[in-house]
């Protein structure tokens, strides 16, 4: 160790998990550039990783067929009652779960150094900011670890004598037998993975996964699920949100905070390069927005993480060219495909798939293969610092002021371009029904249409009717100072099957809509689920696509909505009498608008 620990809290459970997990070492990390390289070369040695000829410092990863993206049904929320879980979360007893984990724990980092990672989560001493622990046996999370969070010694500095941390303890669960050789990703089989919360606690098990939000602890466990039920009882937000600031020609700042589910656009819409002449966007963050009231009565948000973990499929330069221009270096890539040449590949890039190609799963692709050569959900990790296109104020530490809400998801159907709120309660209505289709960030079925409330139905640490009640006794704290609140899908589809809407750098033409409502410039027409746009209110200028997908893109279609009610109505229901009536009154406006 090169710097000593005096936290009596931090060392004792140091000290109890290495009895417990027996690793052959414990490292405690300084998050220095000198160590990620050692713990890099390592990798290499290992045959873990392979560097990238073609980008300084990059390096692909694969991981096992078995770890590919967060595992909901192996996640759960550990409250002493089911209720304080609430029905959309997997509940287990705090007890039984700490006995079967602590079961698997033991001896779990035989054969493998123990990593201890002190991270802030926020600029470290900012306000907003909270310090955690991670206790892992994979290198690859630390050097994940080290782009996402601000991670080291100066957060030992930090956390000082008697601070206080949230506890991660992480385990790819898989220990090695006297002369065992590890295999490149190490991970256990399904039913052995657990990614286990202790709300009551603030406390974090995860055990038997390497890949993402499973094992980079910081993210969705500490700074979502745990975040939230921390939020609930301490008057802040923590949410499943981009956040950027759109500039207008004459420089007015808008700062946007939008919750779509996973894999439906957060990190595209963050770093967005607007069509309309003289806009500008600039990303604040692009998965996680906490968010405080601030002396000045307005919502203040910071990002708690400082990197991208961004999906790599379908990002190029005609969609997203900041993401592009961000990971051509420093930048560790998972699934991704190796071309001859040494670069990655993916499907979506720009120009022609290469000839031949080395998949994610390490055998031979061509073009003629039916299997996609890199996994849908591969990702790339790489230090915010990197986007041409960061906002200078983006690790502020008391945050920016947020302007506008967006809720959203992916529907191919039924959901028009945008609809405003016609105000916060309405809002609130439309976070807690947002339904989408599923995707490759989620082990499981693939467009299946779920409720997706807030797009926080993965990550939300507590009961979700009470996390609507936070929200809507928000509204009340926020009066007249709260955000505006829209609603947005960018992937309506024709029958046949092709996108309406054609997104990304386009989706500008929607924002500055939004931003001209926010001035009570722009126009809008009333309908029974808010207020729409009329193709003159958009800025379509320059914009070339058929008089028909605009038509179906604005248009509320009443039976499909009544529909939609009865759908809503029967989502709602499971909340039972915890459900607050505001909501209930929201619906019963919405059914007789519809009549
Ligand atoms: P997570 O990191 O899982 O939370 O995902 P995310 O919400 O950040 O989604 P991301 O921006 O990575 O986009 C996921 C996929 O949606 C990518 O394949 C994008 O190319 C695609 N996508 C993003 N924005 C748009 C859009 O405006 N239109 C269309 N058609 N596709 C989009
Ligand atoms: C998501 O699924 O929303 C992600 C990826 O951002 S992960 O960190 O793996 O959860
Ligand atoms: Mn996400």
């Amino acid at each position: 160790m090169t710097y000593t620990v005096n936290n009596k809290k931090l060392n004792n459970w140091v000290g109890e998990v290495a009895r417990l997990c027996q690793p052959d070492s414990i490292y405690w990390c300084d998050g220095s550039k000198k160590e990620y390289d050692e713990l890099m070369a390592g990798m290499v040695a290992s045959g873990a990783a392979t560097p990238l000829k073609q980008r300084p410092d990059c390096y692909l990863f694969r991981s096992d067929p078995s770890d590919v993206a967060r595992t909901e049904e192996r996640t759960y929320i550990a409250t002493p009652t089911r209720d304080e879980a609430g029905p959309t979360n997997n509940w287990i007893d705090p007890n039984e779960l700490k006995t079967t984990m602590t079961a698997l724990y033991k001896g779990c980092m035989k054969g493998r150094r123990m990593y201890v990672i002190p991270f802030s989560m926020g600029p470290i001493r900012s306000p907003i900011a909270k310090i955690g622990v991670q206790l892992t046996d994979s290198p690859y999370v630390v050097c994940s670890m080290r782009i996402m969070t601000r991670m080291g010694e100066a957060v030992i500095g930090a956390l000082g004598v008697d601070g206080d941390f949230i506890p991660c303890l992480h385990s790819v669960g898989a220990p090695l037998a006297e002369g065992q050789k590890d295999v490149p990703w190490p991970c256990a089989p399904m039913e052995k993975k657990y990614v286990s919360h202790f709300p009551q606690e603030n406390l974090i098990w995860s055990f038997g996964s390497g890949y993402g939000g499973n094992a980079l602890l910081g993210k969705k466990c500490l700074a979502l699920r745990i975040a939230s039920a921390m939020a609930s009882r301490e008057g802040w937000m923590a949410e499943h949100m981009l956040i950027l600031r759109l500039k207008n020609p004459a420089g007015k700042q808008y700062h946007i905070a939008a919750a779509f589910p996973s894999a439906c656009g957060k990190t595209n819409l963050a770093m967005m390069v607007p069509t309309i002449p003289g806009w500008k966007c600039e990303t604040i963050g692009e998965d996680i927005a906490w968010m405080k009231i601030a002396p000045d009565g307005r919502l203040h948000a910071i990002n708690p993480e400082s990197g991208f973990f961004g999906v790599a499929p379908g990002t190029s330069y005609a969609s997203n060219p900041m993401a592009m221009e961000s990971v051509k270096k420093n930048t560790i890539f998972t699934n991704c495909a190796l071309t001859d040449d040494g670069d990655v590949w993916w499907e979506g890039m720009d120009g022609a798939p290469p000839a031949h190609a080395i998949d994610w799963k390490d055998g031979h692709w061509t073009p003629a293969n039916k299997t996609p050569a890199a996994h849908p959900n591969a990702r790339f990790t790489v230090p915010a610092s990197q986007c041409p296109v960061i906002c200078s104020d983006w690790e502020k530490p008391e945050g920016v002021p947020i302007d506008i809400f967006i809720f959203g998801g992916r529907r191919s159907n039924v959901v028009p371009l945008v609809t405003e709120a016609f105000d916060w309660d309405h809002g609130v209505f439309w976070g807690a029904t947002a339904a989408s289709e599923t995707t490759a960030a989620i082990v499981g079925e693939i467009g299946v249409l779920r409720r997706d409330p807030f797009a926080m139905t993965p990550f939300c640490g507590y009961n979700m009717a009470d996390y609507f009640r936070h929200w809507l006794e928000m509204g009340d704290r926020l009066g007249n100072k709260a955000p505006r609140i829209f609603y947005v899908d960018w992937f309506r589809k024709s029958p046949d099957g092709r996108w309406l809407w054609p997104g990304f750098g386009e989706n500008s033409r929607v924002l500055k809509w939004m931003c001209e409502r926010v001035e009570g410039r722009a126009g809008a027409k009333t309908t029974p689920i808010g207020y729409l746009p009329t193709e003159s209110d958009l800025d379509l200028t320059g914009l070339n696509i058929p008089e028909e997908n605009l038509k179906q893109l604005l248009e509320v279609d009443i039976d499909e909505w009544r529909a939609e009610a009865r759908s809503i109505e029967e989502f709602f229901a499971q909340f039972g009498a915890r459900f607050p009536e505001r909501l209930t009154r929201q619906l019963r406006n919405l059914e007789k608008r519809l009549g």
